[in-house]
Formats: structure tokens, sequence, C-alpha cells
């Protein structure tokens, strides 16, 4: 192994966690523009070092053919339609249910958990289905339940990869949405 091969998957696995950092803090902030501009700038550098990295082609001695190939991995994002967003955050209706409906795109993990938090912490978690019954589409559409229990009020959701028991304070979360829970006719 060379240390270009040593040295590009890193730097793609610290770039990839970095691009996760800075989207969620864009989202955070609201769209900042310092952070679109960072979150843009390591973008770039990710993909450049990704399309660098997958053009190797495999002829890298006895025993390691191919298997240093790195095949571009972009992160899990989690999607809803504009029309059930309100001020920036997704509208989550109780006379309807509390089901959200969206989708995951450049999906990579199997499985996806949430974290529902209010400002004083971790409301609920749970798993997120795939609606289709399998985690197997590039672009997957999913639905989560928040469950029964939920009262009007902000929240946020965190989206991480895995089951729902393996979430811990130390796990990174693949993606964020706010979210405002109304009850019209409670
Ligand atoms: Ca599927």
């Amino acid at each position: 192994m060379d240390r270009k091969e040593f040295w590009v998957p890193l730097a793609v696995v610290g770039l990839t966690a970095l691009f996760a950092v800075v989207s969620l803090l864009v989202r955070a902030t609201r769209g900042n523009p310092w952070f679109i501009r960072r979150k843009l700038a390591v973008g770039a550098t990710l993909l450049t070092l990704t399309w660098a990295a997958s053009g190797c082609s495999g002829d890298d001695g006895p025993g390691g053919g191919g298997v240093t190939c790195y095949v571009p991995v972009p992160p899990n994002q989690f999607t809803f339609d504009a029309e059930l967003f309100a001020d920036g955050r997704l509208v989550v209706d109780l006379d309807e249910d509390a089901v959200i409906e969206g989708h995951v795109r450049d999906r990579s993990g199997e499985a996806f958990a949430f974290l529902l938090n209010d400002p004083d912490g971790e409301v609920a978690r749970g798993s997120v289905a795939a609606v289709d019954g399998a985690f197997d589409e590039n672009t997957e559409a999913i639905s989560l339940d928040l469950g029964a229990s939920l009262t009007p009020g902000d929240y946020e959701i965190l989206f991480y990869v895995g089951a729902p028991e393996t979430i811990t304070p130390e796990s990174g979360p693949v993606d964020m949405v706010f979210v405002r829970v109304v009850d019209p006719t409670p």
C-alpha cells in the first residue's frame, strides 16, 4: 500500500464527518452564508478526493486486486416535501397523525433511527422505516412514527444510521430537521 492509498480514504472519512457537522451548522443557523460557503468548499474537496480515489484500477499487486479502491459514499440526506414546512420547520399536524414521510437520498445505511428532542432533551426515539420494507435503493421513501404521546410544541429530529438502541450521546447524526407539532382541534 503506497502513501496515497492510505491517506486518501482517511481524508475522505475525515472530510465526510466534517461535511456532516457543517451541514448541521447550516441548518442550525438557518442557512448562515459563512457555513454554507464552508459546506460547499468541503463538499467540493470531498468530490475531488473521491473521484481521484475511485479512479484506481485495482492492479496494486498480488493479493490486493481492487480492494483498496475507494467507493464514494456520500452522506445519507433526509429530505421532506417543501410544502410540509412552515417558518423553516416541518409541521406535524396531530389532527392527521404523528407520522412523517419523506426520503433518504444517497443512502448508504441499511437501517436508520431517529431521536426526537425538545429543548430539554430526548422525548422519543424510534426506527425510520422504508415504505417498501427494505433499504435497498439509492433514494428510499421513508416514514417515521413520532408516537402517540406526542404533544404540540417545537422539536428537532436527529437522524442516525443504525438501530434506535445503538444511539449514544457520542453517535454522530447524519442529518436533522426542525419540527413543529400542532394540534388544531385537540
Ligand atoms: Ca426499497
